[in-house]
């Protein structure tokens, strides 16, 4: 399988992330990457190439122009107002104040745009988060063209972005844009599987009231886990998207035989549906040894997930999302892709 990626994604080296209280060397860590890219060359799983490079191309079909723009000079405006430390939000438009207003001051904007306060904002940010894009658009782009799966080995991950907030690492969604691009080029149908630990809450947003895009997400329970505030089961789509949105939360400490009967549902829901194309948010933090997530899956758990996804009979887009257990995080996400690959 063709993996997508460039370096300009290891920008992206934030020093710090609100954890606990404390702030603490990122979980979402540039090594992430390097142990990927040993791993597939360890593997030989094929080769490794660049993205086109493409501004903002797929970017504003998804994203609000005014949060790009605000994304863009965040870290100048934020370094002119002499700050010492990386732009964290501190307050947002929460349940008891006005969100119809954008505020002109910076902390102000920057609680508006953002849903999360985890995730802080580094001085290369803007551009590795348009590189992650690319790579999404690459790996659509060889699937669109010649069928079969590829993977965009993409940095800052996308799936809590939503049209126009950052939070949970993710600044621009690379699986909507990919899904809208794959649409813009023809294809009817498409369907994300987002099999990340935590809901992907901006896919679902992006994608809420369209019937041509299916989203189906399994991940920790919201009540309990990351993102809190979406992803329960009856969240079902609205208005022509009714029905187009499949959520399957599961407990603190589910195993694979359980996760594995929602992965079944979700793939024959995909199937019905008819999707030309799937998209595969793949994050690795269902792992076992995840330090900020409860699932217990094992890494051969992994293949046989890949080979399972490689029957649906699907061009398949997998782009990288979460998963923190950076010694095993190689290992687990080309066990996936070669598991694909084998089955
Ligand atoms: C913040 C947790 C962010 C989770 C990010 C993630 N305490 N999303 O892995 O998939
Ligand atoms: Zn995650």
């Amino acid at each position: 399988m063709l993996t997508f990626h460039t370096a300009d994604t290891q920008l992206r080296h934030p020093r710090s992330e609100l954890h606990g209280g404390q702030l603490v060397t990122p979980f979402e860590c540039p090594e992430r990457v390097e142990i990927i890219l040993a791993r597939i060359h360890a593997a030989a799983l094929g080769e490794v190439r660049e993205p086109e490079r493409r501004g903002l191309d797929g970017v504003l079909e998804i994203h609000d122009s005014a949060y790009v723009e605000f994304l863009e000079t965040l870290w100048e405006n934020w370094q002119a107002e002499g700050h010492g430390g990386e732009p964290i939000p501190s307050i947002w438009p929460a349940r008891t104040l006005r969100g119809d207003r954008i505020p002109e001051n910076l902390e102000g904007r920057l609680g508006y745009y953002a849903l999360a306060a985890e995730t802080s904002v580094c001085a290369g940010t803007f551009r590795a988060a348009l590189a992650s894009k690319d790579i999404a658009l690459a790996a659509t782009d060889q699937v669109l063209a010649h069928g079969g799966g590829a993977f965009g080995l993409c940095r800052p991950p996308g799936h809590h972005a939503a049209r126009d907030q950052f939070g949970g690492y993710c600044f621009f969604n690379n699986a909507a844009i990919a899904a809208q691009h794959a649409r813009d080029q023809g294809v009817a149908r498409v369907a994300i599987l987002d099999v990340d630990f935590h809901h992907g809450n901006g896919t679902q947003e992006i994608f809420y009231d369209r019937d041509d895009v299916l989203f189906a997400s399994i991940h920790g329970d919201p009540a309990l886990e990351f993102p809190y505030y979406l992803g329960y089961a009856d969240e079902t789509g609205s208005g022509r998207g009714e029905g187009f949105t499949l959520n399957y939360p599961l407990a603190p400490g589910t195993d694979y035989p359980r996760w594995r009967q929602a992965l079944e549902d979700a793939l024959a829901r995909i199937q019905a549906f008819g999707a030309e194309l799937l998209i595969v948010s793949l994050g690795v933090d269902t792992f076992a040894q995840d330090p900020i997530s409860s699932f217990t899956l094992a890494s051969e758990d992994f293949s046989d997930y890949g080979g399972l996804l490689k029957r649906a009979g699907l061009p398949t887009v997998f782009l990288l999302e979460g998963g923190y257990a950076v010694e095993e995080i190689g290992v687990n996400v080309v066990n996936v892709l070669s598991g694909f690959d084998a089955g």
